[in-house]
């Protein structure tokens, strides 16, 4: 490839901080070092966690950065030693990674690889440094991805090889939103046939959370949000009932819990708020509910929950990437994506140049888009 080797400057969203918009630039991106690989990438969704981060809730990441992590595209050149993707292939990236070395990689009920930046928020490449600078200055990376410039460079564990006739521009939501929320409800709550769910919450992963938990049988799905103009998409991919906690003078598990005769068998907190968390265990059933905690809370939070809930028999869970180890199982999804199995169309609304990233972010915000799509 004529860059490989070469330091490649392309545009880049940066976020330098926390308030602000996303600043669009030219950047530089080094080569890949050992173990990693350059990609091209071509198209990359807005999740909540980017804004998490940009409107300062989250506060852990370090500055100057480039977020996204829900990104596909084409690998540019590989470093040394590279052996599971090559050039031209195409890719998903892996915010969550899969290294198959750590603890946890070797162990088939964790999916939580060790190297991943989750938690930690290190921000660089494996060797402590970037690969992306900025009018002289290093820019960090985002949870080993950074999908919001043209060109980006992450660790071998941190890429998956899909299928060639992988659309990219819908592929790109199985690198977060779609395989988090599907997972939770096919993988990590292990949702049964004919049981009841309450889904809280619908945005990309709320909705996710509803395919997975009609894939799985489900006879009752109560989709639950405060914003009404969610509910005709929720219904379209399975919701049995919508709910607006605004219409209630009551609180809204007290309201589910009539609708089921007692609670609900699975419940998933999708937006990240320590409150419906809350709500989510207390609408579940007394003796058998399970609650998945999906949502990404705000820095610092802590949650007042009454044990007694818990030892009447409730499960509370919680999961990152819907439970799924990574690189073994985005590529079988992707297959899955091109059969037709799901569809993942309804959850892209918007399509945006990276030009107009902060109108993504402001369509997120008023409620107003599901997925915006990004494209360079
Ligand atoms: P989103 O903002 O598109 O959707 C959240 C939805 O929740 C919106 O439709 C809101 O209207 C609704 N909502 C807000 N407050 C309430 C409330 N009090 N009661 C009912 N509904 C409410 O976000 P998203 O779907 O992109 O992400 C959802 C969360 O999941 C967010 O916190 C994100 O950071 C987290 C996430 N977790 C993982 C993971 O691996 N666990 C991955 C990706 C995203
Ligand atoms: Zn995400
Ligand atoms: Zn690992």
């Amino acid at each position: 490839m004529a860059m490989a080797g070469k330091v490649i400057k392309c545009k880049a969203a940066v976020m330098w901080e926390a308030g602000k918009p996303l600043s669009v630039e030219e950047i530089e991106v080094a080569p890949p070092k050992a173990n990693e690989v350059r990609i091209k990438v071509v198209a990359t969704g807005i999740c909540r966690s980017d804004d998490h981060i940009l409107n300062g809730a989250v506060t852990r990441a370090k500055l100057p950065i480039i977020l996204g992590h829900e990104g596909a595209g084409i690998v540019e050149s590989v470093g040394e030693g590279v052996a599971s993707v090559k050039p031209g292939d195409k890719v998903i990236l892996l915010f969550n990674p899969q290294c198959g070395e750590c603890k946890h990689c070797k162990d088939p009920k964790a999916n939580l690889c060790l190297k991943s930046d989750v938690g930690k928020h290190i921000c660089l490449m494996a060797d402590q440094t970037s690969r992306f600078s900025c009018m002289g200055q290093q820019i960090h990376h985002f949870l080993n991805t950074s999908a919001f410039t043209e060109y980006t460079v992450v660790g071998e564990y941190s890429v998956a090889k899909i299928h060639d006739d992988a659309p990219l521009d819908k592929a790109c939501l199985l690198a977060c939103g779609f395989s988090t929320g599907y997972g939770s409800a096919v993988n990590v709550a292990q949702v049964t046939p004919g049981s009841t769910c309450a889904v809280f919450g619908l945005g990309a992963i709320g909705l996710s959370v509803i395919l997975g938990c009609k894939v799985s049988g489900a006879a009752q799905i109560i989709a639950v949000d405060v914003n009404k103009d969610k509910f005709a998409i929720a219904k379209e991919l399975g919701a049995t009932d919508c709910i607006n906690p605004k219409d209630h003078e009551k609180p809204i598990h007290e309201v589910i819990l009539q609708m089921t005769g007692g609670g609900v068998q699975y419940s998933f907190e999708c937006i990240g708020n320590t409150d419906v968390m809350i709500s989510a265990v207390l609408s579940s059933n007394y003796g058998s509910g399970t609650t998945v905690v999906i949502g990404v809370p705000p820095s610092s939070s802590t949650m007042p929950l009454d044990p007694m809930l818990l030892l009447t028999g409730r499960t509370l869970k919680g999961a990152l990437f819907g439970g799924y180890k990574s690189k073994d199982r985005v590529p079988q999804l992707v297959l899955d994506l091109i059969s037709e199995k799901f569809k993942v169309d309804g959850l892209i609304t918007h399509k945006l140049h990276i030009d107009d990233i902060n109108k993504g972010f402001d369509l997120l915000r008023k409620g107003e888009s599901i997925r915006t799509v990004i494209h360079f």
